[in-house]
């Protein structure tokens, strides 16, 4: 069992000049390692992902995580989106030709049930709204949706922009473009509803994708990190950080394939979460510490 402890990342270490000409340089390289992505573009992430410290610049907290169970996940897995319901995982994965949804067998990996998209969709956020499944496409506008019983693709609706991540809240729809707003829809039309902008200590936290929520905070991995942001999302303000780094770090070394952290799902019976990511051949069970965060305060 492997114990990953929260650390307070706050000012006062070292001297106030070498502190501030770090962090200047951490900060710079969040910012080419973003310039890159954008550049690269979500199918294309650097394999081995980008590492950047989660919280370089602020006294948000990182939630400290316990590994309970390591779970099978199919290596060729692209993972976008991921829920779990009743016990059943369900998965959404992307690539021009790969894309798919995926009923799955949590404790072995096993595939229940599979619908491949056609060719010109790249699957990505997938949410579940009674009993109807909705999946995103990254720059096609399609969302499909499908009956939760048998995966039957009941229709289809178009959105404008980005499709990146989606959940539903039991109100809306909320949605990620890779920018640092949270779109949140009306669950029947798609119409979007209204825009909240996701700030950690004042600053946007751009890339924002694949959601879960969990006790009323919204988790959203943050592409092209390891890192997951813990959002109030009432106000858009980020209370914590999740680092996957350490998890997916000895994860890469094992599986060079593997690219960045991606795709939560929420246990509520355990209270546990299984986080993987794109290519990975595990999910990871895990219990966080400290949980919940306190209410962040308004800068
Ligand atoms: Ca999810």
């Amino acid at each position: 069992m492997r114990r990953y402890e929260a650390r307070a990342l706050g000012r006062g270490s070292g001297s106030p000049g070498r502190a501030s000409w770090l962090r200047l340089a951490l900060l710079g390289a969040i910012a080419i390692g973003l310039a890159l992505a954008a550049c690269q573009h979500q199918p294309s992430a650097a394999p081995g992902g980008l590492y950047a410290p989660c919280d370089v610049d602020s006294q948000l907290p990182l939630r400290g995580y316990e590994v309970v169970a390591t779970l099978p996940h199919d290596p060729a897995a692209y993972t976008q989106g991921l829920l779990l319901h009743e016990g059943v995982l369900y998965e959404s994965t992307g690539l021009y030709g790969r894309s798919s949804l995926r009923r799955l067998e949590r404790a072995s990996g096993r595939e229940l049930a599979r619908v491949e998209l056609p060719a010109r969709l790249f699957g990505e956020g997938l949410a579940l709204v009674q009993d109807r499944l909705y999946q995103l496409s990254w720059r096609e506008g399609e969302v499909r949706f499908y009956s939760l019983e048998d995966l039957r693709l009941l229709t289809t609706l178009r959105i404008a922009g980005e499709g990146w991540g989606l959940e539903y809240d039991g109100h809306s729809l909320i949605q990620t473009d890779g920018s640092a707003e949270l779109i949140f829809r009306h669950p029947d039309d798609l119409a979007e509803l209204r825009r909240l902008p996701v700030r950690a200590n004042g600053q946007p936290v751009a890339g924002l994708n694949e959601l879960e929520l969990v006790d009323g905070w919204l988790l959203a991995n943050v592409y092209p990190t390891d890192c997951v942001a813990v959002i109030d999302p009432g106000s858009g303000l980020v209370a914590a950080w999740l680092d996957l780094h350490p998890l997916a770090a000895a994860l890469r070394r094992r599986a060079p394939g593997a690219e960045v952290s991606n795709g939560i799902a929420y246990d509520a019976a355990s209270g546990h979460l299984l986080v993987t990511g794109k290519r990975w051949p595990q999910i990871y069970e895990i219990r966080l510490s400290g949980w919940p965060p306190a209410a962040p305060d308004r800068p």
